[in-house]
Order: structure tokens, then C-alpha cells, then sequence
């Protein structure tokens, strides 16, 4: 298939339509692209808002795209699933990457929970690939659960921090940290000192939550180092950390590991999310759903019960 950004453009829209007709062949395509995907390095990019990552994401993109690189740049908001509107992926601060031919950038789809989102973002990535593109960026704001999301799709994980995060660690929530394959404190030319003490103590986080076991195969354990992604300073260090990250996990084999272990994961995820739709839309259960619901609040029916009387309902081969 040839592609130009367009035609991503428009099969990425095709991915996210809810029409049935459309989902066939959004899948057929799928299907077809398969063999050409995978061959990009997929980095996920974390941050509260205003950490500077617009301004990292253009200031790496254009340096990679100098050095013969192809770089899309997909988000997952967590908020345009509430609101139907995207704070992120807005092009208007990427404005020099966003206008390149060698940049491919996609707002966050705007409708559907997260575990959708996810999924369109996940499947826009393996398009992206198909079409060229050797580095796929996705990025997501530090809210909620949307950096697990992005971590479970990504061959690396980097969260990026204020200088003052080291202060009392506020942004920094254990479960995002141990995700962390790299920290970068990011605007370190503000307050040089503040940066060094984020760094000296986001080091000893990491080890203390790193639990990643000692093994004689040579492997990476998370880092931590400073940047300025507005004064470009630390972007070109970034990259070797990141082809350092890739030479020593494609060398024990981890890379693929965590690709293999993450499609199966999304598989399972995709399955556990069609058979709660299922379960919602069914006829029988919604007709029995409120009646049923309501006896486990009064406390006549043991929860596990009414579970098992709606599971036996939605099992019925019958679903008119
Ligand atoms: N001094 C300094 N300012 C920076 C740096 N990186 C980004 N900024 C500024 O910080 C502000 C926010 O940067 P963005 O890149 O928009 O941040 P963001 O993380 O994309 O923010 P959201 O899209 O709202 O989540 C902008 O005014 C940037 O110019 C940096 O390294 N140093
Ligand atoms: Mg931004």
C-alpha cells in the first residue's frame, strides 16, 4: 500500500468509527498491514500538564527527522473521554514538526472510555508503522490511568518531571514511577539546583521501587537525567539513553518479550471489554437488571447471587 499522510489520516478515521461496516473494514485493513508493522521504535511520553512535553516532542522530532528518521506522534487524553474535546496533541505548539513532511502528528480520539481510546491508539500505531514511520511517539498528560495505557503499548516508558518534583515528590505517584524506564526532569534551565536535587532524588526512588531482579544478562534498569527541551540541551543525550535502552533490550531479548506479552495483555483487555458490552446491551439482563440490583441493595440477594442469576441470563444462547 502507498501511503501519504492523508490516506493514514483518513484509515485512522476509519479505525475509530464506531459503524459496524466500517470496523470490517478497518479490520480487513488491519489484517492486510500486519506484516509491515512493527518495525518502529515505540516511545511512550508521560507528564502533567506544562511539563514541556509539546516542546520536547518537537524539539526530538525534528532532530530525529535531520538525522533520516520518519516520526508520528499519536496521544491518549485522558480528559477529551469526559469532555469530547483534546487538550492534547495540539498541533498549534508542535508547529514546526506538525508541518513537516517527515511528521505524521494525531490528536487523542475523542469519544469512547479509555480502554477504547487506548485501542484506537494502539491500532493508528501499527498504521503508522505500515506507512513508514521508524519512531512512534505516544504521548499522554499524568492524570489517571492513561500512562499505564500508554506504558502497556510502548517499548519504552519516559515520564517527564518539573525541576521541583524533587522538593516533595508530588507529581510523583509510586505506581507511575515504577512504570518509568527513564525520568527526565525537564526545564532544568530554570533553577539549575532545584534540577540536580530532583535528580538525586528521583535516583533513589528508583532504586528503592526498582524490584527488577539481579540477573547475569546484561539489562537496563530505569535513569534519570535533565533536560531543557526548550533550550535543546539534553535532547541529543535523550537519544543515546534511548539507543542504549533498545541495544541492550533487543540483546536479551526483553524487547520482544514485552511486545509479545503486551499484544496478548491487549487481546485479553479487548475481550474482557467486548463481553462487558455484550452483557450491558443484552435484552434479558437489562430487563432484569434493575429489579435484580435493587434486591442486592435491600440485602435480600447475596451479591455473588445476582451475579451468577445475570451471567446465567447473558449466557442464554438466546438474545432477543
Ligand atoms: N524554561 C523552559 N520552559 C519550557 C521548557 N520546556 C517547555 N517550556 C515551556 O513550558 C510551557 C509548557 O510547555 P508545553 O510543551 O506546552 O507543555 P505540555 O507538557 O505539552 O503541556 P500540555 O499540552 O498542557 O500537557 C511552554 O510555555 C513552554 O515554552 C524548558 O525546557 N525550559
Ligand atoms: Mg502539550
Amino acid at each position: 500500500m502507498n501511503w501519504n499522510r492523508r490516506s493514514l489520516a483518513k484509515a485512522i478515521t476509519l479505525l475509530e468509527s464506531t459503524r459496524v461496516d466500517h470496523r470490517i473494514k478497518a479490520d480487513a485493513l488491519l489484517t492486510e498491514i500486519l506484516p509491515s508493522t512493527g518495525h518502529s521504535f515505540r516511545l511512550g511520553i508521560s507528564g502533567v500538564p506544562g511539563v514541556g512535553k509539546s516542546t520536547f516532542i518537537e524539539t526530538l522530532g525534528l532532530h530525529l527527522i535531520a538525522q533520516g528518521h520518519r516520526v508520528a506522534v499519536l496521544a491518549i487524553d485522558p480528559s477529551s473521554t469526559v469532555s469530547g474535546g483534546s487538550i492534547l496533541g495540539d498541533k498549534t505548539r508542535m508547529e514546526m514538526l506538525s508541518v513537516n513532511e517527515q511528521a505524521f502528528i494525531r490528536p487523542s480520539p475523542s469519544s469512547g472510555n479509555l480502554g477504547g481510546v487506548a485501542s484506537h491508539t494502539r491500532e493508528a500505531m501499527l498504521l503508522c508503522e505500515a506507512a513508514g514511520y521508524d519512531v512512534v511517539i505516544v504521548e499522554t498528560v499524568g492524570v489517571g490511568q492513561s500512562e499505564v495505557a500508554v506504558a502497556a503499548m510502548t517499548d519504552m516508558f519516559v515520564l517527564m518531571q518539573l525541576p521541583n518534583a524533587g522538593d516533595d515528590l508530588q507529581a510523583i505517584k509510586k505506581g507511575v514511577m515504577e512504570l518509568a524506564d527513564l525520568v527526565v526532569i525537564n526545564k532544568a534551565d530554570l533553577d539549575s539546583a532545584a534540577a540536580a536535587r530532583a535528580e538525586a532524588q528521583i535516583t533513589s526512588s528508583l532504586r528503592i521501587y526498582s524490584y527488577r531482579v539481579q540477573s547475569k544478562i546484561p539489562h537496563w534498569t530505569p535513569q534519570v537525567m535533565q533536560m531543557s527541551a526548550l533550550k535543546n540541551f539534553g535532547v541529543d543525550e535523550f537519544w543515546q539513553r534511548v539507543s542504549e535502552f533498545k541495544r541492550l533490550e533487543v540483546g536479551n531479548s526483553r524487547f520482544l518479550g514485552r511486545r509479545q506479552s503486551q499484544s496478548q495483555s491487549w487481546m485479553w483487555e479487548r475481550i474482557h471489554d467486548g463481553l462487558k458490552a455484550q452483557f450491558q446491551n443484552h435484552r434479558k439482563v437489562r430487563s432484569q437488571l434493575p429489579a435484580i440490583e435493587q434486591a442486592v441493595l435491600s440485602g435480600q440477594l447475596a451479591a455473588s447471587t445476582a451475579a451468577r442469576q445475570l451471567l446465567t441470563l447473558a449466557l442464554q444462547t438466546d438474545s432477543t
